[in-house]
């Protein structure tokens, strides 16, 4: 991982409200520390159903402006806004104009007075950048599809006589549409034909509009959609490459941009990967971490977690940084997966949020928003207040699955001192105000391997942290033995039962100690 300094926006420090055991000078709980990107806690926008400032009921980006504060008193460091660009679609997924923004979401000044504000509030801004494919209504593929003579023709991949057009993809999905001579590759949909990277003209395209967002706009970096798709799955090599020479020139105009791909794939395919970017998503974890939770049984998460960084840093060396994630905007949510058991979703954030890693959390989650696909329900209206009609609510589309009476508004949920909301929120802060838990290293602790407990240390120089999860219904009462006797002050506790007294631990149900 990367070695950074972190600045301190205050000299004035001072404990963290909700942070319980505020002792140690060294570990001071601290939510002014800030941490300069990449590192930090990340939140992912679906903008459209974010927050509405102008009445129409569609999210824009001046409502994810006015939501700034909200985000900054929970904590959150960075945010990643699904795609902004011009697109036919309501999830803009297929471009058609990677130089502007979606009128449905503003205009470029409304972007930069976003990223502006964010940045006055040391929250950095990642843009979702959707390069493997445009829309079949980008200009370029229009005047490629009319048109055999077109400049753009060799934007696009064409079938030619010897092509086998009935060949499928990994998800036995069609890979080719239309008709002779107009047959195109496309990997996931036929509205999105995908764009031929051995062409050097499509690669500048793609360098020079990342250029402009970073440099012009002044974004911190980007989400790289469908990361391993850009040369198909036949040749990883092609898409290292690729990301490789992508980087490059980012960084020739921000040296310290921040890309972070998805490539949606075991770790072993991940891996080289981070040759090229600074980091990928951990999907491998994000099913781990809700199994746990919901199995309240510890399949060896950590041990499994250090064997995957080991394997990153062989393949990769030791910059890059693990993105961690319970869902995205691609899976059922959190609360759903766990049967709306919020006991369930508090230890899947508290694990999230100890463990190693930038974690992001996906919009809702931090107030137990439901969903179930297809994907409309995943990305169901973020709920502000009790009064459904409230004037930023946003109403892309009738939520389904937050409807009723038993949804929680962000208003509901911050008047309740027992809410996943403070729960996120007393978590992002004790992570954030200590750099053990941002940047240390994770260690196994074999001497407390106790049934539905999960222990683990966090390490960085001479620094340490014990963290402690109950998975359980049931208090537990452990012993520490001499190897942990060092570890005598609680740093965090999510619950004033949960007690280090004499070395012996109690842990009241589903609840997180942290001892220095
Ligand atoms: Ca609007």
């Amino acid at each position: 991982m990367k070695p950074f300094i972190p600045l301190l926006a205050s000299a004035a420090l001072t404990c963290g409200v909700l942070l319980t055991g505020c002792t140690s000078d060294s570990l001071k709980p601290d939510s002014k520390l800030v941490h300069k990107p990449p590192h930090g806690v990340y939140y992912e926008v679906f903008v459209r159903a974010f927050a509405d400032s102008n009445g129409d009921g569609i999210g824009d980006l001046k409502g994810v402006t006015s939501k700034l504060d909200y985000l900054q008193d929970l904590g959150i460091e960075g945010l990643w806004l699904m795609p902004i660009n011009a697109s036919p679609s309501y999830h803009g997924y297929d471009v058609t104009d990677y130089m502007d923004v979606n009128p449905d979401y503003g205009t470029r000044d409304d972007l930069i007075e976003l990223v502006k504000e964010a940045h006055k509030r040391n929250i950095a801004v990642l843009l979702d950048f959707v390069v493997n494919h445009t829309s079949t209504q980008h200009p370029w593929f229009q005047q490629a599809e009319s048109s055999s003579t077109s400049p753009y023709r060799e934007y696009y991949q064409w079938a030619t006589p010897t092509t086998n057009t009935n060949e499928l993809g990994e998800s036995g999905q069609q890979l080719w549409y239309g008709s002779a001579p107009n047959q195109y590759y496309a990997y996931f949909w036929q509205g999105m034909p995908d764009l031929n990277f051995d062409n050097p003209k499509v690669r500048q395209e793609i360098i020079k509009a990342g250029q402009f967002w970073l440099h012009e706009i002044g974004i911190d970096g980007f989400r790289l959609d469908a990361a391993k798709h850009v040369y198909a799955d036949a040749d990883p090599a092609k898409n290292i490459q690729w990301w490789q020479e992508f980087r490059k020139a980012m960084e020739d105009v921000k040296k310290d941009v921040f890309l972070v791909g998805e490539v949606w794939d075991s770790p072993y395919i991940v891996a080289p990967y981070l040759k090229g970017l600074n980091s990928t998503f951990n999907f491998n974890l994000s099913k781990q971490l809700l199994d746990t939770a919901k199995g309240e049984y510890d399949p060896g998460i950590v041990s499994n977690l250090i064997d995957v960084h080991k394997l990153y840093e062989e393949t990769a060396g030791k910059e890059y940084i693990d993105s961690t994630f319970l869902t995205n905007h691609d899976m059922d949510r959190t609360v759903s997966q766990l049967d709306d058991n919020l006991d369930h979703a508090k230890v899947a954030a508290s694990l999230l949020l100890t463990l190693p890693g930038d974690p992001f959390v996906y919009y809702g989650e931090e107030i137990g928003l439901r969903g179930r696909k297809p994907d409309e329900g995943i990305r169901e209206p973020m709920l502000w207040k009790k009064d459904a009609n409230a004037a930023e609510q946003t109403h892309w589309e009738v939520s389904r699955w937050n409807a009723d009476a038993s949804a929680r508004s962000v208003e509901e949920e911050q008047a309740d001192n027992n809410s996943l909301y403070q729960h996120y929120k007393k978590l992002i802060h004790a992570r954030r105000s200590s750099e053990v838990l941002v940047r240390g290293d994770l260690v196994d602790v074999p001497s407390l391997q106790v049934q539905g407990l999960i222990a683990f240390k966090r390490t960085l120089g001479d620094q340490s942290l014990l963290v402690l999860q109950n998975l359980s219904p049931k208090p537990q009462v452990v012993a520490l033995g001499q190897d942990l006797s060092a570890y005598q002050k609680t740093y965090f506790s999510t619950n004033p039962d949960t007690q280090l007294k004499s070395g012996t631990l109690t842990l009241s149900p589903y609840s997180t100690i942290i001892l220095q």
